[in-house]
């Protein structure tokens, strides 16, 4: 596509589409005509690809997740496409700046993190590696809540990302599906006279199709993510209409349209919340009736649906899916139980994303009993034959079938959904090789015992094209001038980088390019906060949800030893470090919220007094999200992969980063280990307990007060928190933070501080030498290849779902 023929669309699309004259239109109305115009060459590839799949006998995946954190459309698309060049031209032409109307987009935060984020990675590797595959999830009218930062705590607003419109989705009035809660279930005898069972429910609403399209890297396959919107059904409405119950009828309406309102923004299941099951019921329904009639459209019988669709439940949130398939198969295919079973197993794959056992999802019998009572009835039917088959053929004691059990009987009795995705999946997985190990010693240690053969791994990985090519356009540019493009797809070629990491010349070019983007986030961060950082100086940057698990309060630690030193010797000598802080945390979720209140409260005491601010600043960037986590990894030297060894399943973040050249100071928790077993330990900082270590001290019994004792560094920090010191005299605000520290310290804090000071301060001796950290900086680059999402989803593709690459022709249409 050229220029002209750009502008062209451009300028049709303001006339036609949106009904301004150019001279009239906005900023806004530009992007939008300009995203049009885009989706237009999308949607010629789109209607290829869903021609390919109906003509052709293909398999294609799947991906049933109830978040997709796509981040921005325009620019990944642009790139894509490779058409951004003749856009940038095009609306330069207009009078317009391509970067302007890039940040007139609002991002689509359907996500609450890694698990949202490795989704959008998942669908654009599966577009770019020509596989067929449709995800699967909810079009939230309000996404992860936007954060501001006032006064130092965390505000959270309403993310209204619809309120301009969304160019890159299409409705779907067509594609529509009832679902049904409540009621109960009856008896009654089918036409043969065989007893069967129906479901009477109470209540009903409809789902209506939203489809994004999802535009592989420089070839024809364009996916599609399909997410549902809940709306009223108008049978219940005319009902109440028509007996005069107008309010009635509307007040439905209300009803209906919650399910889809808001986004959960925890990133851990809160206990037992109603409209949450809702919610992953009514995706999960909407989106099997659909594949059935997808199956139906092409003419194939019900019993081909493995052979037509790999469905992987991302987690346990669309687990209900596995009694969903039975019932309609069932209830209404009227297949026989046993088939209806071993087409469910051969479908659903099921990713596990963590150890935390409070985190698994459980969901209070009663309140399952009165939305999904049919649903019920199915699972302790599915329950009662797979323990009877535990007792029959592993013959196991009352102990050992109690703990596999999909009900929960100690206390109130609940549902275990992971326990239902085990049952019901053939293939059952963790985000990274020591989280599979660890899923099958601990949280599903009875299923791998059942069943060894199900359980595999397969390490996370992250795009390349959005996190580096997008993202790393200078970086992008000095690899590409000296490997060629190859990497964008096959991020293994990266190793041919490995060479130039002894070549100065190329060392020189490559901190350039660092100065640059961190110069970049400096001016953002300046913007955004008022705090102005030195891009010469180390940026030091841990951006990832809050949580305790995560321990930004041991990174916090550190700067305020470092801020003791230099209070104690303002004349040391040490090396100037920029700390740049970045997440949201759960509303709900007291602790991290005063986490996120002391970094601000240090930074202030900080980045205001004489004697440290010529050497150390503290930054926390607020509303981190997909769009300033494209600035932030391209900026970051170190990388602050600092979780409790044991709980991090994976981290995505720690892949972003080494892509991007930071090098990582880190514990053997998730991916960390097989980031470091790829770029080499010399080239990583490796610190604190290991997982065994760290179980073998709680064993022990764990007295955090005792390290403080034992190091005077850590007790005058902590002492300095309690003091006010960093909250104006009030020793209130953070009582609750150090009380919990120094009394249970559940992810060990205490227990790995004084590691990670010696290792932090073994990282500003290796700072010290430019051309040392340039070359380490390199090397971790060349060798990231292993954490693309491409590596990953073909393993997915060839190793549980069987799905081929198909490449799609263009038919030339004149
Ligand atoms: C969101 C909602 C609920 Cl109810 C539970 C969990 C989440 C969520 O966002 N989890 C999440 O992000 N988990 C992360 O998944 C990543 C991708 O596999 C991992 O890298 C990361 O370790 C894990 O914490």
């Amino acid at each position: 596509m050229s220029a002209p023929e750009i502008k062209k669309s451009i300028l049709d699309h303001l006339t036609y589409s949106i009904g301004r004259p150019p001279s009239l239109a906005s900023k806004q109305d530009y992007y939008k005509a300009l995203a049009l115009t885009v989706r237009d060459r999308l949607q010629q590839h789109w209607v290829e690809t869903v021609q390919a799949y109906l003509e052709q006998d293909l398999k294609v995946a799947c991906y049933l997740s109830a978040e997709f954190l796509m981040g921005p459309h325009l620019g990944n698309n642009l790139l894509n496409l490779g058409i951004e060049n003749e856009v940038r031209q095009a609306v330069k032409e207009m009078g317009c700046e391509l970067d302007e109307l890039l940040a007139e987009e609002e991002e689509p935060g359907l996500g609450n993190g890694g698990l949202g984020r490795l989704a959008a990675c998942y669908m654009d590797s599966l577009a770019t590696l020509e596989r067929l595959a449709l995800g699967y999830g909810i079009r939230y009218e309000f996404g992860i809540f936007d954060q501001e930062i006032r006064d130092g705590w965390q505000c959270e607003i309403t993310d209204k990302w619809l309120r301009s419109g969304n160019p890159w989705e299409i409705a779907k009035p067509e594609i529509t599906y009832y679902v049904n809660f409540g009621g109960h279930t009856e008896y009654y005898r089918d036409e043969a006279g065989a007893e069967r069972i129906r479901w009477v429910p109470d209540r009903a609403v409809k789902g209506m199709a939203y489809d994004t399209p999802i535009q592989g890297y420089r070839v024809n396959t364009c996916n599609t993510l399909r997410l549902w919107s809940a709306e009223a059904c108008e049978s219940f409405d005319f009902q109440a209409f028509n007996t005069g119950d107008y309010y009635g009828a509307v007040d439905d309406k209300v009803i209906s349209e919650t399910i889809t309102k808001v986004l959960y923004p925890n990133d851990e299941p809160e206990i037992g919340k109603r409209l949450r099951l809702l919610q992953q019921y009514f995706f999960v329904s909407c989106s099997l009736q659909d594949m059935l009639r997808l199956l139906d459209a092409q003419g194939q019988p019900t019993q081909r649906f493995p052979e037509k669709f790999a469905v992987q439940l991302n987690d346990t949130h669309p687990s209900i899916g596995v009694a969903e398939l039975m019932r309609l198969l069932v209830d209404e295919r009227r297949l026989s139980w046993e088939d209806a079973w071993d087409i469910t197993v051969l479908t659903f794959g099921y990713t596990n994303h963590t150890l935390l056992p409070e985190a698994l999802e459980t969901w209070p019998l009663p309140l399952f009993r009165e939305l999904l009572p049919r649903h019920l009835e199915i699972i302790y039917e599915i329950n009662a034959r797979f323990l009877a088959s535990v007792r029959e053929t592993h013959h196991q004691d009352d102990e050992h079938v109690k703990r596999l059990s999909l009900i929960d009987e100690n206390g109130e009795k609940r549902i275990r959904m992971a326990h239902l995705a085990c049952v019901g999946s053939h293939a059952i997985n963790g985000v990274a090789a020591l989280h599979s190990e660890l899923l099958k010693r601990s949280v599903l240690k009875d299923f791998y015992e059942l069943w060894p053969e199900r359980f595999n791994n397969k390490t996370n990985g992250v795009t390349p094209r959005r996190f580096m090519a997008l993202a790393n356009p200078k970086l992008s540019e000095l690899i590409t001038r000296t490997i060629g493009d190859g990497w964008i797809t096959h991020t293994e070629e990266l190793r041919m980088l490995e060479p130039f990491s002894e070549d100065a010349a190329f060392r020189k070019e490559w901190r350039l390019v660092k100065q640059s983007n961190k110069q970049q986030l400096a001016d953002y961060i300046l913007k955004q906060t008022g705090i102005e950082l030195d891009p010469s100086w180390m940026f030091d940057v841990q951006v990832k949800r809050i949580h305790e698990y995560k321990r930004q309060h041991l990174n916090i630690l550190h700067v305020i030893t470092l801020y003791n030193r230099l209070k104690r010797d303002p004349k040391l000598a040490i090396a100037p470090r920029a700390f740049i802080f970045g997440g949201k945390a759960a509303p709900g979720y007291f602790i991290a919220k005063r986490i996120i209140k002391l970094i601000n409260a240090v930074g202030e005491v900080v980045n205001n007094d004489p004697d440290v601010n010529k050497k150390l600043r503290v930054a926390f960037v607020p509303n981190f999200n997909v769009q300033n986590g494209q600035l932030i990894y391209p900026a970051a030297d170190l990388s602050e992969q600092i979780s409790m060894a044991g709980k991090e399943a994976s981290g995505t973040g720690n892949m972003k980063f080494t892509l991007n050249g930071a090098l990582t100071i880190g514990t053997l928790d998730g991916a960390n280990v097989e980031i470091r077993d790829e770029v080499g330990e010399e080239n990583f900082f490796l610190f604190g307990l290991t997982t065994e270590e760290t179980l073998r001290l709680q064993q022990q019994g764990y007295r955090p007060y005792a390290y403080v004792e034992g190091n005077s560094e850590l007790a005058e920090a902590i002492r300095l928190i309690a003091s006010g010191h960093f909250s104006h005299g009030d020793t209130e605000v953070f009582r609750p933070l150090v009380d919990n520290l120094c009394q249970s310290d559940p992810f060990l804090v205490f227990a790995d501080y004084a590691d990670y000071i010696a290792c932090q301060d073994k990282v500003a001796g290796v700072w010290k030498d430019p051309e040392n950290w340039t070359r380490m900086s390199i090397l971790n680059t060349a060798r990231a290849g292993k954490f693309s999402s491409d590596r990953a989803i073909r393993e997915y593709c060839d190793e549980i779902w069987d799905v081929r690459p198909v490449p799609i022709m263009i038919k030339d249409k004149t």
